[in-house]
């Protein structure tokens, strides 16, 4: 751990000189929302380590960021650009506003986004639906994002930082009118093997659209490689596999590993609050009263987060070990999510119906085995549960990296805790010391789940302090990216533009 957040802004002046700073993502850092009081409006900083680090940046380096305007109130507080300065209480930097229709957030956002590129990426082809209608708006809204921050530009030296899979075609359109522009992309999920990606009838242009960045950056060099086999075999692009660069009419891409963390030092001051022990003390005599260990998961409801995988081994162990009833209780926190897709829908039902069978089954007067809390919970109460936990499961099916884990260990400020985690994560790579799951394996992952239950004390803390001594931070990811991002254009001719065709082809357009 050696970056902090203050080192940041001087590090993007000092690589980046005279360029304006511009994050672009889907979700905006601050949401405006009529409050309670009749006239008044109150702002929301949606949850997210990605938003809680980069927007103290921006209040540093005075940049733009370019977001789609979600807050019911965003449309009454914008100027005639489109634009509101925030945070409110000290004006630092531009929130550009970006407006989706009813039709748009279906189609971009519910439609290609969300059950077409989501699933392709995490390995489920059975659950993309490919409708014409949704790649027509995803076009048209990733060009409406690409205008908003051209206008930002304002005609100014910038360098452009987008964010993931809701905007692979965002570089492209920004491109082709200021090749001078220098642009990052961060995709946050997996990228598939050549052999689902290209089951995707607009592979070539999404490839385009990213191959337009100076720099495409993915959690692990496995993602990295499959980009570029699918730039390679699909559009002929010309791949360097000594530099991890692609080569696109002329233009050159550098495609690096970049593995995200999060914000350590803030988790562990929440979880060592004065007070937070007695908070442990009454969260376990009301989850557990008969004693014994507690576990916890904390997920979005997703399928790729392997929850019905999760329950099943549960529901195997205490089938197989019946000396863990009552004395283990598992508190699964998952927040509804996309809860407008049918795939969404039917797995939270899924889920409820399988805590309910497990809990009739083995559940007494005094004890139930899974407490389902449906609900978003702010960090302060994660960090609680975290840091009471004799164990901590992450069961997913497919994820870029899995921030869960991360959390976990940097709460587990008594250092008793064990984590298990599914091999099939991101965080896998980095995070040997914990027990690693396969959860398409429900009797092995009940019997590993056991192991960890009775592990003593002293390999506990070895693994727990070895996982902790490993973790990097958000801060530390960002001063990578940035340092990866800042030698692509220094390495260039000098005049900071990119040379190359940036034409859009017409199916793009
Ligand atoms: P996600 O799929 O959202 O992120 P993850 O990395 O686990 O997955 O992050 C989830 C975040 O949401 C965590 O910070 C967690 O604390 C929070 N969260 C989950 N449930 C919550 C609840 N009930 N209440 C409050 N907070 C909750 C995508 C990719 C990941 C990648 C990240 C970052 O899918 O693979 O790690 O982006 O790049």
């Amino acid at each position: 751990m050696s970056t902090n957040q203050e080192g940041l802004g001087p590090l993007f002046r000092r690589l980046f000189p005279g360029r304006r700073f511009i994050v672009v993502s889907n979700r905006e850092p601050y949401e405006h929302r009529w409050s309670e009081e009749v006239g008044e409006i109150a702002v929301r900083r949606p949850a997210g380590g990605l938003t809680s680090a980069l927007d103290p940046l921006l209040q540093n380096l005075g940049g733009t960021w370019v977001a789609w305007g979600s807050g019911e109130a965003d449309a009454a507080v914008v100027d005639k650009e489109n634009r509101v300065l925030v945070p409110p209480e000290n004006s630092s930097y531009t929130l550009r506003r970006v407006w989706l229709t009813q039709h748009d957030i279906h189609r971009y956002y519910l439609g290609f986004a969300n059950q077409f590129l989501w699933p392709l990426c995490h390995l489920r082809p059975d659950l993309t639906r490919i409708r014409s209608r949704y790649w027509e708006r995803y076009r048209r809204v990733n060009r409406r994002f690409a205008e908003a921050t051209l206008e930002e530009a304002r005609g100014e030296e910038a360098a452009v930082w987008v964010q993931d899979y809701h905007l692979a075609l965002t570089p492209l359109f920004i491109r082709a009118r200021r090749p001078d522009v220098t642009l990052a992309h961060f995709w946050h999920i997996p990228w598939p093997p050549i052999d689902i990606f290209r089951l995707s009838p607009q592979a070539p242009y999404l490839l385009r659209g990213l191959l337009a960045n100076d720099l495409m950056g993915f959690h692990l060099q496995a993602f990295a490689d499959n980009f570029l086999r699918c730039a390679h075999r699909l559009i002929g692009a010309e791949v360097d596999w000594d530099e991890h660069t692609v080569t696109l009419d002329g233009h050159t891409c550098h495609v690096c590993a970049l593995p995200i963390s999060i914000d350590v030092e803030s988790f562990r001051e929440i979880a060592s609050r004065p007070g937070t022990e007695e908070q442990m003390e009454r969260l376990r005599a009301r989850y557990a009263p008969r004693g014994g260990a507690i576990g916890v998961g904390v997920d979005r409801m997703d399928y790729s987060k392997g929850l019905p995988e999760k329950f099943k081994a549960l529901e195997f162990l205490w089938e197989r070990y019946p000396e863990f009833r009552e004395r283990f209780t598992y508190i699964q926190v998952a927040v509804p999510s996309r809860s407008d897709i049918e795939a969404y829908d039917s797995l939270s039902e899924k889920v409820d119906r399988q805590v309910w069978e497990i809990n009739d089954r083995f559940g007494t007067d005094a004890w139930r085995p899974i407490h389902l809390i449906k609900q978003s919970l702010p960090a302060e109460r994660l960090a609680i549960l975290y840091r009471m936990a004799d164990i901590c499961i992450v069961s997913s099916l497919q994820d870029g990296m899995n921030l869960v884990a991360k959390e976990y260990v940097a709460s587990q400020i008594d250092r008793q805790g064990v984590l298990l985690l599914s091999e099939f994560t991101g965080a896998a790579e980095e995070m040997k010391e914990a027990i690693l799951i396969n959860p398409y394996a429900p009797e092995d992952f009940a019997l590993l789940v056991r192991d960890a239950l009775t592990l003593p004390l002293e390999e506990r803390r070895a693994r727990m302090d070895a996982l902790f001594a490993g973790m990097r931070t958000i801060f530390d990811w960002m001063n990578d990216v940035f340092t990866d991002w800042g030698g692509v254009v220094s390495g260039r001719d000098g005049s900071g533009v990119a040379r190359g065709e940036f034409a859009i082809p017409a199916e793009m357009s």
